[in-house]
This record gives C-alpha cells, sequence and structure tokens, in this order.
C-alpha cells in the first residue's frame, strides 16, 4: 500500500481506537510527525560540486579545497562543525593528511544518531578494464560524493525542521586509499583509516549514539542494496527499521530483503571499536560486485541517478524523524 493510503487508514484505525478506550486498554499515542521531503535535484548537485572540484584523494589540493566548501557549507546548514585532523601513512607509506568533519544537530539532546559516508575518492582506477587506467584518479561521483551529497541534502533539511533527535554527520576521509589491486603483498587494514581514527578518538569524549547509518555508493541507477552482512550482525534492528521503512515508502526495489556479502566499510570500526549498532547502505550483489564503474574512469556524473539518490536519502529522512 502507498504511503497516501497508508495514512488516513491508520489514522482511523487509532481514532476508532483511541475514542473508546476500553477499561484498562493501553492507548499509544501515535503523533503524526512531519517528514521533510528530499529534494533530489538539490543532493544532485551537491555531488557534482564535488565532482568539480577534481579528484579529492587525501592530501591532494582538490581534497583541500572540497574539505574547506564541505566545512563552510555545512555551517551554512546550521550545524556545529568540529574538524579532526591527523598524519596518517597509507600501507604503502604514503603520507594521508586525514580531515574528518563532523557536523553535529541538536547538541543539547544525548539522543544521538550517526549519518556518515566517506569523502576522499579513490586514487587509483585499478578496477579498470583497460590497465593503462590503473595509476589514474577517478571522479568518485557514485564512490564518495554520493553519499556525501545525500547528507548535505539531509543537513540542509535538518535545518528547516529539527526532528526529536540529535545528528551527527560525519564525513570519513582516508576510506579509499586501500591496497591496490596490482600490489602482490597483502595489506592488512588499509581501508577506512579516518573511520578507524575517529572509532579511536571520537570527536566528543564518551561520545555515544542509538545507531548509525553508513551511506556509501547511493547514487547509481537501479542501485540494489543487499542487506551488507556485518549490518544485519551487529544492528539488524537497525536493517529491519530501514529496509521496512524504504519499502513503506515505495522504494523496495532499491531495497531488496535479501542478504548481500560481508563489506570492510566505515561502519566496521563504528560497530567493533565504537560500539554503536551502524549499517551500510551499499549496492553490493555477489552477481555484479559494486558495479561495472566501480574503482574505474567511467565513475563520474554519468552513473548519478537522481532517483536513486532519493531513495536512499527519503528513507534516512524518515527514520531520523521518526525516531523519538
Ligand atoms: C573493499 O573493497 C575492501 N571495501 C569496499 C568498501 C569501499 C571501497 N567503499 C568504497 N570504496
Ligand atoms: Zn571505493
Amino acid at each position: 500500500m502507498e504511503a497516501k493510503r497508508v495514512i488516513p487508514f491508520l489514522l482511523c484505525l487509532l481514532t476508532l481506537s483511541c475514542c473508546t478506550p476500553k477499561k484498562g486498554a493501553v492507548v499509544v499515542e501515535q503523533p503524526n510527525v512531519s517528514v521533510p521531503a528530499f529534494d533530489a535535484d538539490s543532493a544532485y548537485d551537491y555531488v557534482s560540486a564535488q565532482v568539480a572540484f577534481g579528484p579529492r584523494v587525501t592530501g591532494s589540493e582538490a581534497h583541500k579545497v572540497c574539505g574547506d566548501w564541505l566545512v563552510a557549507k555545512l555551517k551554512s546548514f546550521g550545524a556545529e562543525v568540529t574538524e579532526q585532523t591527523a598524519d596518517l601513512k597509507a600501507y604503502n607509506g604514503d603520507r594521508l593528511p586525514m580531515r574528518n568533519i563532523i557536523g553535529s544537530y541538536n547538541t543539547a539532546t544525548n539522543k544521538r544518531v550517526v549519518l556518515c559516508s566517506h569523502w576522499d575518492s579513490r586514487p587509483w582506477a585499478d578496477n579498470d578494464p583497460d590497465v593503462k587506467n590503473h595509476r589514474t584518479p577517478i571522479d568518485g561521483a557514485n564512490d564518495g560524493a554520493s553519499g556525501v551529497g545525500v547528507l548535505m541534502e539531509i543537513a540542509r533539511q535538518l535545518q528547516r525542521q529539527q526532528p526529536t533527535i540529535g545528528v551527527d554527520i560525519i564525513f570519513f576521509d582516508a576510506e579509499d586509499y586501500g591496497m591496490h589491486s596490482d600490489e602482490l603483498d597483502y595489506a592488512d587494514n588499509s581501508w577506512c583509516l579516518g573511520s578507524q581514527y575517529w572509532a579511536r578518538h571520537p570527536h566528543k569524549a564518551d561520545y555515544m549514539a542509538r545507531f548509525g547509518i553508513l551511506l556509501d555508493m547511493v547514487g547509481a541507477p537501479g542501485a540494489r542494496f543487499c542487506q551488507e552482512r556485518y549490518s544485519r550482525r551487529y544492528a539488524g534492528s537497525i536493517v529491519d527499521k530501514v529496509w521496512q521503512t524504504a519499502h513503506t515508502l515505495g522504494f523496495g526495489s532499491y531495497f531488496p530483503l535479501t542478504a548481500g556479502n560481508y563489506v570492510t566499510d566505515d561502519h566496521l570500526p563504528l560497530n567493533e571499536k565504537g560500539r554503536i549498532p551502524t549499517i551500510d547502505i551499499i549496492p553490493y550483489d555477489d552477481a555484479y560486485g559494486f558495479g561495472e564503474h566501480w574503482h574505474t574512469v567511467k565513475d563520474n556524473m554519468e552513473w548519478i541517478d537522481r532517483a536513486t539518490l532519493r531513495a536512499a536519502g527519503q528513507t534516512v529522512l524518515h527514520v531520523i524523524y521518526n525516531e523519538k
């Protein structure tokens, strides 16, 4: 049933049960929460603005300029912005001036939810069918910019209408500097360096959140966000809540109720070190992997579809505004 028909139906039921409570019956109040409409054009523009800076490879000039833009934009959307910087080393010895960017809303409450994405882009197109591209940096329109674009639009909405809970939007750096696929050595732990750092050093002492939602590659047409396995293991009830919400809103085709695979991503340090139950909305499918454009020079604006951004963004907005 679509939302338009579900709501009057539920209201009818509520009126019937609320007006004539049986003696001793528990009356559950269901105030009608209004959820803002996610503007997919706006999210799309935030994706393309990031891509226009050039590849946001950690330590590059484009990375610095884009980071400044993200900070300024979050501030303009009324967030309290915290920046975390650290000098990290990549698995291959490259110096990584890490910069995590955190935008916080409604800091007075400790009923909090984390929304996160990585904002760096991969330094190499090492999955490209043409080996000549294996050292070329990618646009990362989907892999990186899409999740951040959706969260920027959510930030804009949070300023316009405050939900009951507090929200921390975290843009993690240095997610995608993981081991190049041509390397023969095995490098343990080369991915997700920014989120690993944050899990060890949260931006506030003793920081805790009810749960977290990671958005990764949420822009490709027809994306299928199978239920990622670590998410089910560590945050099964949040997976259920988010997928159910998506289905209620009519986005069921993007959110199949089937298990995906285990994906090493920024939600892992939050679950394992930070003890925050965190899910990953990511389009991994055993048949197609992350999609043919993944870590190739094709990961550009041509792979960004407003309908997918909306499916992810509107679903997350509903979850946030329904949190009490
Ligand atoms: C690995 O390929 C190890 N993890 C996938 C996580 C990822 C990469 N997300 C974006 N790029
Ligand atoms: Zn990647």
